[in-house]
């Protein structure tokens, strides 16, 4: 933890002359009823969380959702749309703003910031928002904003590929929302509409600021949701839209008959879809998926439906396999005509697994139970559907991608699933949960950390503010050379049937070190509680080691390339080296779901770390998502957890511009007493320095003096004139 380097009180890092407006300010706060126009929560005296949850409140009772925090922005959700909010108006009116900061705190600010950056070639040039919050606290939402406004402002010149026929890029790039959030989200119990895969959008900008490409990266898709749906939730809506939105036709081709029940399928009946079939699809043509292709797609999730109801009985004799339950006969058949395979086939696949042993590599078949016939059948599901998903990402990608020649920078906007804490957590949630405190920590270590420790290397007299460091917890789940992950890897690894009370007491005893750790005692099912910076969450241990082996019988893979339906030939090809893989499938080294997962992260957290990054936390006003209701225990939480506080006092009293010393002579070298003035000559002088170029620096300097008068705002030049002594006189 820091220590204190001085004996400064936290936050006192005022100036003399400033102390006068300090205590004017101080008797401003003490009203409460003006407590609504703070736009910056830095400039909310004294700074706690009871003076920030009050200025929030206040903020959103009078319809204000946007409040800065320093280096970030907050977001409190109004559950209700405003159309005002986000018209097309507001957003050029941000656009051309001389100085976007200086309007009222918006989304659009950020944005326009960002963009900016962009243009102003300061490193590092590439950006990133990183938007967080608790599932339903509105980061897709936003997301969805961010890019509204650069399909906007940064909306190409030029046709694309010079053919009026095919959609614009911006287009385009907004059209990958309502697919991927078709295909991607869920009704969740804390959000109707959840994302259930993180994403990683890319918007290219040529030399000119414009669009001219996009790349989007995806993370883990929570794809058990597809035979799997816990109580009161609900599958991806896709399943949904095609249920409710089919047209008489289609129904009778995808034998989705009205009144229809189907077990994948739960609580139909609460009404999330309206037109969004038609929605789907118009985006998906417009990203290039013709109707054919569609109508192959919807056909095939359709079999995924039929699929969930062949349930099985169990079989008196082991030496036999299991039947399938009378009425489930039928949907063998319609799951194998949808996806076109033979029915035979696809019921000894469930039923009877196929194992090669010995040197010559012996073939033997053995029946399975009724409940590994239903994991295979729930196996055959997720396989189908992930596969899907991740072709659909690509064909998204080739739709909106274009060569690297044609753009130079990016703005990467970042939307992963918020932390997750259910009555039930497994390993969907530990590395839901993880993915978050990676991104708290990137936080912490971006600003806070860094903040503070270049203060002191610049022997600038600042005390330091204690925050929640966050590497412990991360160290007891990724860790080496012990932790969650290892422990769940090596039980994989050594491919032994997992005794889940001994693999409790393994973690217990293994990590009971760390201080993030502890255990339910009073639960009977074996789990561990890990203390995350955004609270205490119970995981459940078992069925944690299978599914982060996440095992896909060979069988199950052969039968889908057996399918004559064009979407799965693609999506599961009769090459030699995938005949070869489904072979070797068995010996290969497993790649587990946590390592993946892993890794798919350090590569996300490389990228944000070359990018300069800007944060919008959004916080959910109440767990019921009714709109205009702000509950403050529940907003306490959040602004605890993710250290709001903390950032806001380091943000408050510390310095808000930051140049290197390299764009800093750059800038304002001209300044310098010993250049000559050549102000009427119009020519640059001996440093290359136009009058044009001269002027800009003296505003710019006459706004930073501005700036600095202002309360509470310091301009860190200091920071450099007295790291490198530089020569002040000019000033
Ligand atoms: V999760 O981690 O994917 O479960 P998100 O993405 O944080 O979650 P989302 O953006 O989906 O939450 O927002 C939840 C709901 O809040 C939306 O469906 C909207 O109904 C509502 N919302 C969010 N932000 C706004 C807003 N600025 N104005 C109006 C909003 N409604
Ligand atoms: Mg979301």
């Amino acid at each position: 933890m820091p220590k204190q380097i001085n004996g400064q009180k936290k936050g006192s890092v005022i100036p003399n002359d400033l102390s006068d407006s300090f205590e004017e300010v101080k008797a401003f706060l003490s009203d409460e009823d003006t407590l609504h126009l703070f736009d910056d929560l830095t400039k909310v005296n004294p700074v706690t969380t009871t003076t920030v949850l009050k200025c929030l409140q206040a903020r959103y009772a009078g319809n204000v959702f946007y409040t800065n925090a320093g280096c970030s922005l907050v977001t409190v959700n109004p559950f209700q749309p405003i159309s005002s909010l986000y018209s097309p108006e507001l957003m050029k009116e941000y656009h051309a703003a001389l100085r976007p900061q200086e309007l009222k705190p918006h989304v659009f600010a950020v944005a326009e910031q960002t963009y900016r950056n962009v243009q102003s070639q300061i490193e590092p040039v590439n950006q990133s928002i990183i938007v967080s919050g608790e599932s339903g606290a509105g980061k897709t939402w936003t997301s969805r904003c961010l890019m509204k406004f650069y399909a906007t402002v940064a909306a190409s010149t030029t046709s694309p590929k010079g053919n009026e026929m095919v959609e614009r890029i911006e287009r385009r790039v907004l059209d990958s929302n309502p697919v991927m959030e078709a295909f991607g989200n869920a009704c969740t119990l804390r959000n109707n509409n959840s994302s259930r895969f993180g994403k990683y959008i890319q918007l290219q900008l040529n030399r000119s600021q414009h669009l001219t490409s996009a790349s989007i990266q995806t993370f883990l898709l929570e794809k058990t949701r597809v035979a799997y749906q816990a109580p009161c939730e609900r599958n991806f809506h896709i399943f949904y839209q095609i249920t409710k939105g089919a047209t008489k036709k289609e129904r009778a081709e995808w034998k989705l008959h009205k009144g229809a029940n189907f077990f994948w399928l739960p609580n139909p009946e609460k009404d999330l879809e309206e037109d969004c079939f038609g929605v789907t699809r118009d985006a998906m043509f417009h990203l290039g998926i013709d109707c054919s292709t569609q109508n192959n797609i919807f056909k095939v999730l359709a079999g995924l439906l039929h699929l969930g109801n062949i349930q099985f009985s169990s079989s008196i004799d082991e030496s036999q396999p299991c039947e399938p339950e009378d009425d489930a006969k039928g949907f063998v058949k319609t799951t194998a005509d949808l996806l076109k395979m033979s029915a035979e086939e696809l019921l000894e696949t469930l039923r009877i697994r196929t194992i090669t042993a010995g040197k010559q590599q012996q073939v033997f078949k053995k029946p399975c139970s009724r409940s590994d016939c239903e994991t295979r059948r729930d196996c055959l599901a997720k396989v189908i559907y992930a596969k899907l998903f991740d072709w659909l990402v690509s064909v998204i990608n080739e739709s909106i991608y274009a060569d690297s020649s044609t753009w130079g920078n990016f703005i990467g906007l970042l939307d992963v699933y918020g932390f997750e804490s259910f009555p039930e957590n497994n390993l969907e949630q530990l590395c839901i949960n993880y993915a978050n405190e990676k991104l708290q920590q990137h936080f912490v270590a971006h600003y806070l950390k860094a903040q503070q420790e270049e203060y002191a290397a610049e022997g600038l007299e600042w005390s330091f503010i204690n925050y929640q460091d966050n590497q412990s917890c991360l160290d007891l789940i990724e860790g080496s050379p012990v932790s969650i992950f290892s422990l769940l890897n090596e039980e994989c690894r050594l491919n032994r049937s997992s005794n889940v009370s001994l693999f409790q007491t393994r973690i217990e005893k293994t990590l009971s070190d760390n201080e993030c750790i502890s255990r339910d005692k009073f639960s009977k099912k074996p789990n561990f509680i890990i203390s995350h910076y955004a609270g205490k969450v119970c995981y459940q241990v078992e069925g944690m080691v299978e599914k982060n082996k996440d095992p896909i019988p060979p069988e199950l893979i052969q039968l889908l390339q057996t399918s004559q339906d064009s979407l799965l030939q693609t999506l599961f090809p009769r090459t030699e080296e995938s005949q070869n893989h489904v072979k070797t499938q068995n010996r290969a080294a497993i790649v587990t779901v946590v390592s993946k997962f892993k890794g798919s992260l350090e590569r996300l957290m490389q990228i944000l770390n070359s990018t300069t990054p800007h944060y919008i936390r959004c916080i959910k006003p109440n767990a019921d998502c009714k709109a205009m209701t702000f509950k403050k225990e529940e907003v306490l939480c959040q602004l605890e957890a993710c250290g709001i506080v903390e950032t806001i006092t380091i943000s408050a009293a510390g310095f808000p511009i930051r140049l290197s010393f390299q764009s800093f002579t750059e800038r304002y070298e001209v300044l310098r007493k010993s250049r000559t003035s050549n102000k009427n000559t119009g020519r640059a002088d001996e440093n290359g320095l136009s009058p044009a170029k001269k002027k800009k620096a003296l505003l710019d300097i006459a706004a930073a003096i501005l700036l600095f008068l202002l309360p509470f705002a310091h301009f860190s030049v200091g920071v450099f004139f007295q790291r490198n002594k530089w020569d002040c006189d000019a000033m």
